[in-house]
C-alpha cells in the first residue's frame, strides 16, 4: 500500500516561516513507518529548503515563503493588505506529484483553523492527480471545526485530535499489515518524528509535553489536547542525542505549549544536563511563548547555559481583563523578575522578546500604549500576537453570543488579520500607530543589546 502525506499550502494576508513545520505529520509518518508495511511518500508545500529552491534564510533557519499575489474572498474585500499564496513554486509541487506512482491513501494535515482555501487548493490539485486515492483530513480543521471541515473540504475520512491511532487503524482496514496501534492516552512516547523526510535536518522540531494545564480563555490547548501529558528526560535527551549524531542539528525549536511548567520534572533535568555538556554547541529556540513566572534564577542559569538563543515570554498585556482571562499566567512582578534573572544569567535585555496581544477584543489603545511602555522600559523586543479567535475557546463562543462573529462558523472569520483590522474595534490609524510603536520600540531594544553573545 502507498501513502503519501501532504503538508498543504497557505492563503493568508501574511506567512512567515518562524520555524513552521508538521510535526505532527512528521509523527504520523514515523509510526506509519514503525507499525505498518505501507510504503511512504511525502510531499511539503512549505518545506523552503527542499531540491532545486533557492533558499533565503537566517542562519537559525527563518525565512520568507515564495509567495504569489492571488485574488481575496469577499469576505476580506475590506482588509488593506495583499493576500497571497505561500509555499514552494507550483511546478515544483505538480512535478513531484507527477513523478510519485499511483497512491492508495493521501493523508493531509491543517495547521491552522483559517487556512481553509490553501487546503482546497492543495485538495484539488490532489483529486486530479490522485483520483482513486483515499484522502484522510486531519490536524487542527478537524479538530476544533469538525462539521464545517467536513462540508468544505471534500475528504474520504476526517481525523479529530491525535492520528496515530487512527490513522493506523484506518490503513489497516483498507488492507494494510499493522503490528501495533499506539495509545497516547498517558504516554506520549512514539517512534520519533520522521524529520528524516524534510528537506534539511539543520533546524528541527522539538516536542517535551503535549498539552499545558492552564485555561487561557482565547487559546485551544486544551481542546486539541485534553490532557497535560510529559516525557520522560531521559527519552527529550535520547532524542535530541539521536539527532545530532545522525543528523548534525544543531538548531531545536521547542514546540511546547508549556516547556517551563512542572520544571523540576522535564524542563530542569534535561537541559542542565545539556548546560554541563560544554562539548555541545547546540541552539534552542522558543517561538512560543514562555511561562515567565517559572524563570527564577536556577532556570535562567539553566536557559543561558544550555544555549537558548530565541527566548520569547509571554507577558500578553497589562489590562486587568486579559490578564484575568490569562489564569494569572504572568503579572508586572513576575516579568520583572524573570528579566532580571535572565540578565544576570547572561542574557542582554535586547536579545529577550516579549509576546503581547493585540486586537483583543475590548482592547484600547491606551491599554496596547501601557503595556507597550512597560516592555519598552524593561529593555525587550516586543512581539505583537495578532489575537485568532479560535473555534471552541471561551472567547470565542462569546463573540459569537454577541454576534461579532457569525453562528454557524465562518472558518475565514478566524483569520487574526481579518479580526484585527474588521472586528477588533481598533481603527485603521490605531493599527498602524502600535505598529509603528512597537516597530521603535523593538529597534531601540535591539540596537541595545548589539549582537549576539550566545
Ligand atoms: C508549535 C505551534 C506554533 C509554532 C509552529 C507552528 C507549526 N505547526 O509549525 C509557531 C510559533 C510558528 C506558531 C505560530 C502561530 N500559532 Co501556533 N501553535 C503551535 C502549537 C503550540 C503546537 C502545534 C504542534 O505542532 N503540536 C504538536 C503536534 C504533534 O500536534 P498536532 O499538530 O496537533 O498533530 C496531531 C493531531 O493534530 C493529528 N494530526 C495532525 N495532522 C494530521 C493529519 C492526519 C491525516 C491525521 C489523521 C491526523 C493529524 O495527529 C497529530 C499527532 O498526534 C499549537 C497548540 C497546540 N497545542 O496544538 C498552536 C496553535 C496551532 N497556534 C495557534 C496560533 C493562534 C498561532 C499564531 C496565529 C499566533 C499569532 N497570534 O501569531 C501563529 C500563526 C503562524 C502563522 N504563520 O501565521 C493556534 C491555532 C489558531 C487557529 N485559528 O487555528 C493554536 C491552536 C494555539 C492556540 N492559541 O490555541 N504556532
Ligand atoms: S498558558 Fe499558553 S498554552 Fe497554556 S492555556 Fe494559556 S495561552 Fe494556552
Amino acid at each position: 500500500m502507498k501513502v503519501l502525506f501532504v503538508n498543504p499550502y497557505i492563503y493568508d494576508f501574511s506567512a512567515y516561516d518562524l520555524w513552521l513545520r508538521p510535526l505532527g505529520l512528521y509523527y504520523l509518518a514515523a509510526n506509519v513507518r514503525r507499525y505498518s508495511d505501507a510504503e511512504i511518500y511525502w510531499l511539503d508545500a512549505l518545506d523552503r529548503f527542499q531540491d532545486g529552491m533557492e533558499i533565503r534564510s537566517r542562519e537559525d533557519g527563518r525565512g520568507k515563503y515564495p509567495r504569489e499575489f492571488v485574488e481575496k474572498p469577499e469576505i476580506y474585500q475590506d482588509v488593506p493588505r495583499n493576500y497571497s499564496r505561500y509555499g514552494i513554486p507550483l511546478e515544483l509541487f505538480q512535478s513531484k506529484m507527477a513523478a510519485f506512482p499511483e497512491m492508495d491513501v493521501i493523508l493531509v494535515t491543517s495547521l491552522m483553523t483559517y487556512w481553509l482555501q490553501g487546503l482546497q487548493f492543495t485538495l484539488k490539485l490532489l483529486k486530479q492527480r490522485f483520483p482513486r486515492a483515499k484522502i484522510v483530513l486531519g490536524g487542527i480543521l478537524p479538530s476544533l471545526a469538525p462539521t464545517e471541515t467536513q462540508s468544505l473540504l471534500p475528504a474520504d475520512h476526517y481525523v479529530s485530535g491525535y492520528g496515530e491511532n487512527a490513522v493506523l487503524r484506518f490503513l489497516e482496514g483498507l488492507g494494510a499489515r499493522v503490528s501495533y496501534t499506539p495509545v497516547l492516552a498517558d504516554n506520549i512516547e512514539s517512534p520519533l518524528p520522521a524529520v528524516d523526510l524534510a528537506g534539511t535536518q539543520k533546524y528541527v522540531p522539538l516536542l517535551t509535553s503535549r498539552g499545558c494545564p492552564l485555561h487561557c480563555s482565547y487559546c485551544a490547548s486544551r481542546l486539541l489536547n485534553p490532557v497535560f501529558l510529559e516525557r520522560r528526560p531521559q527519552d527529550i535527551l535520547s532524542e535530541i542525542e539521536q539527532r545530532r549524531r545522525v543528523f548534525n542539528s544543531r538548531h531545536f525549536i521547542i514546540f511546547d505549549d508549556a516547556l517551563l511548567l512542572n520544571k523540576k520534572k522535564r524542563f530542569l533535568p534535561v537541559f542542565s544536563r545539556l548546560a554541563r555538556d560544554k562539548q555541545t554547541r547546540s541552539r534552542f529556540h522558543t517561538p512560543n511563548g514562555l511561562h515567565a513566572s517559572e524563570i527564577d534564577r536556577e532556570s535562567a542559569l539553566v536557559l543561558h547555559a544550555a544555549g537558548f538563543a530565541t527566548l520569547r515570554l509571554s507577558f500578553e498585556s497589562l489590562a486587568p481583563d486579559i490578564l484575568r482571562r490569562s489564569d494569572g499566567k504572568v503579572n508586572r512582578k513576575q516579568m520583572e523578575n524573570a528579566v532580571n534573572c535572565l540578565e544576570r544569567a547572561g542574557y542582554r535585555r535586547g536579545q529577550l522578546g516579549a509576546y503581547l496581544l493585540f486586537g483583543y477584543p475590548g482592547q484600547t489603545v491606551e491599554d496596547m500604549e501601557k503595556s507597550l511602555a512597560f516592555i519598552k522600559g524593561l529593555g525587550l523586543v516586543p512581539h505583537l500576537s495578532v489575537f485568532s479567535p479560535v473555534p471552541g475557546t471561551v472567547d470565542f463562543i462569546e463573540l459569537q453570543q454577541r454576534g461579532v462573529l457569525a453562528t454557524p462558523l465562518d472558518l475565514l472569520e478566524t483569520n487574526k488579520i481579518y479580526f484585527l483590522y474588521q472586528k477588533s474595534g481598533f481603527s485603521l490609524e490605531a493599527i498602524l500607530q502600535i505598529k509603528e510603536m512597537a516597530a521603535t520600540i523593538s529597534h531601540a531594544n535591539l540596537e541595545a543589546a548589539e549582537g549576539d553573545p550566545l
